[in-house]
């Protein structure tokens, strides 16, 4: 049996005292019908187009999502998110969706229309999204992907990001959403070009919100980073039944208070991106009184540049341990991070078990 025959952690969920909801990683280049593991795939989401087809290709119906980040090398990963019977799927204007009783997992594509700056984009994608979450009967955001085409690119003088950023909290504020404390874990990075594409999951129940005591919270951000500060919070916490919660983490970076660190140093960047991450891993802990242990983490590691794959996974290895899950699963990928100045980005999803859980 290979390493990817494993049923998702905690068996197969959906069973009674089974997770509603737990992330399976396997390498795109070992899908075949039979290795799949059992259960029900709300949606598979990738860093490579070419992955999707194999999920396809043998028989699962799901929901096929590519980041348009590419895979800085082989293995590519392929992240499925399992959730519980039945799932079904569809389509509501502009989202496409997957959903059982606890989870909504949904994504849309958005190209800006004639004369619609990125700002205008981002808050007519996130209008959408709110009015899928309504429909579907599920309320509360837990955690947002955002992939922005040109994200550090010049817009009639102002940078994408920032722009996205602004239109992002205006459709938060005007939905009447939490756009600072209670915000939903994110990640925000750049693809070379395509639409804007959002992916999200979202549940029945608001997630715990957890902040980094390292860094002045994203939605605090002072206006030297723009106008309007990012909407998001650095990790949640659901509830997914069988005992387990599952932490989010955002996107994390060289970023201390609200400064970025280290420009032009990736290996120092990456230290100060992993102290980050134990940060908000500790915080999480504090919070649940669970153990969440980042060397057991599904990670995507976001690099700007391709070429600085080799020393930042050198230096990863050496911080998590080269035999660690957090090491043998992470998917590397090439991405701009939304700000010019840094190289790396790390999100991390993690489960504990609660002590007589399941
Ligand atoms: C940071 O800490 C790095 O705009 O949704 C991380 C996670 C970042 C999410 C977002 C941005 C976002 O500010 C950038």
């Amino acid at each position: 049996m290979s390493a990817t025959a494993r049923p998702p952690e905690g068996g197969a969920p959906g069973l009674p005292g089974q997770p509603s909801l737990a992330l399976h990683r396997v390498r795109a280049d070992h899908i075949e019908a039979d290795r799949l593991p059992e259960g029900p795939v709300l949606a598979a989401l990738t860093y490579a187009a070419a992955a999707l087809e194999r999920v396809t290709a043998h028989g699962a119906e799901v929901l096929s999502l590519a980041s348009g980040t590419p895979p800085v090398d082989e293995p590519v990963w392929v992240d499925l998110w399992y959730g519980a019977s039945p799932v079904v799927r569809g389509r509501d204007s502009l989202v496409v969706w997957a959903q059982d009783a606890h989870t909504l997992f949904g994504a849309l594509d958005l190209e800006p229309a004639a004369g619609e700056d990125f700002g205008q984009l981002a808050e007519r994608a996130y209008r959408e999204l709110f009015a899928c979450l309504a429909v579907r009967g599920m309320p509360q955001l837990l955690r947002l992907w955002n992939y922005l085409p040109g994200i550090n690119d010049d817009e009639a003088g102002l940078e994408r990001y920032r722009r996205f950023n602004a239109g992002r909290q205006q459709a938060f504020l005007a939905a009447g959403r939490a756009a600072f404390e209670g915000a939903p874990a994110a990640c925000g990075l750049g693809t070379p070009g395509g639409p804007l594409r959002i992916r999200f999951l979202a549940g029945r129940e608001a997630p715990l919100a957890v902040e980094n005591p390292r860094q002045v919270s994203a939605y605090h951000y002072p206006k030297e980073h723009g106008v309007r500060a990012p909407t998001f919070s650095r990790a949640a916490i659901a509830d997914v039944g069988g005992g387990q919660r599952l932490l989010l983490v955002s996107g994390t970076a060289s970023i201390v208070g609200h400064e970025s660190r280290h420009a032009g140093d990736l290996e120092a960047q990456l230290d100060e991106t992993l102290a980050n991450l134990q940060a908000v891993v500790d915080a999480a802990q504090v919070k649940t009184g669970l153990r969440y242990d980042l060397a057991d983490a599904r990670c995507v590691v976001y690099l700007r540049h391709r070429a600085d794959a080799e020393c930042a996974r050198r230096r990863f290895a050496a911080a998590l341990g080269a035999q660690s899950r957090a090491v043998r699963e992470a998917a590397w990928v090439v991405a701009d991070i939304c700000r010019r100045e840094l190289l790396i980005e790390v999100e991390a999803h993690l489960a504990a078990q609660c002590e007589g859980g399941a």
